[in-house]
């Protein structure tokens, strides 16, 4: 097996700082957004983002984390619906997830945040895509396109969770 590096703690930084400046400019300000992080590394990644918007807008937005699975189309046990409430009604939502692949997992996310309100818009931010959609799904903002075959394996490292930031891919 071959693994590279794909992105480096730098280049994933580089990344979010950009994904950062998209969404500001886009949205002209910060006015109403909400970011939303699908669990697992989503969630750091919204945090970091989050974190780069206060310092450019010195505005602190407000940061949820998604667990999708009782939403998911690929798993036999049903999942209850998580506690608590995400305050999504009115707002434009940016979903921040760290791959993009088939698209079911945004499909979910998207399900599971029109469960919690009608919110205004959804925008969604990937650090990476890697295509083969399944769904007619696409980001809004993204890190880097890492056209890959449906073999290899691309591994997103963050600090809070693994101890490093990188991608790798593995074939
Ligand atoms: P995440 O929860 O942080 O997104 O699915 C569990 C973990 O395995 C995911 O972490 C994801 O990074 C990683 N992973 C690697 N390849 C795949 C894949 O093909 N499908 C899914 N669902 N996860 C993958
Ligand atoms: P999708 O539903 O678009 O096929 O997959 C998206 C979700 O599955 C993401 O949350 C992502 O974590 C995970 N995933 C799918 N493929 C990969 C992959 O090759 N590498 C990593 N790290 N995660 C993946
Ligand atoms: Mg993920």
């Amino acid at each position: 097996m071959e693994t590279k590096e794909i992105l480096d703690a730098q280049g994933m930084r580089r990344s979010l700082t950009r994904i950062t400046h998209e969404i500001i400019e886009r949205n002209k300000g910060v006015d109403n957004l909400i970011l939303v992080g699908i669990k697992t590394r989503g969630i750091f990644l919204a945090q970091r983002i989050a974190d780069m918007i206060e310092q450019v807008e010195q505005v602190r937005l407000e940061c949820e984390s998604l667990d999708i699975n009782h939403w998911r189309d690929d798993l036999d046990v049903e999942h209850p619906i998580p506690d608590g409430n995400l305050h999504v009604k009115d707002k434009k939502v940016i979903l921040v997830d760290d791959v993009l692949f088939r698209g079911r997992t945004v499909r979910a996310a998207m399900d599971a945040i029109m469960h919690y309100g009608r919110a205004q818009e959804i925008q969604l931010a990937v650090l990476v895509d890697r295509g083969h959609r399944e769904l007619p799904i696409r980001a809004d903002y993204i890190g880097k396109n890492i056209p890959s075959s449906l073999e290899e394996v691309i591994r997103v490292k963050v600090v809070e969770c693994d101890g490093i930031d990188n991608i790798t891919i593995e074939k």
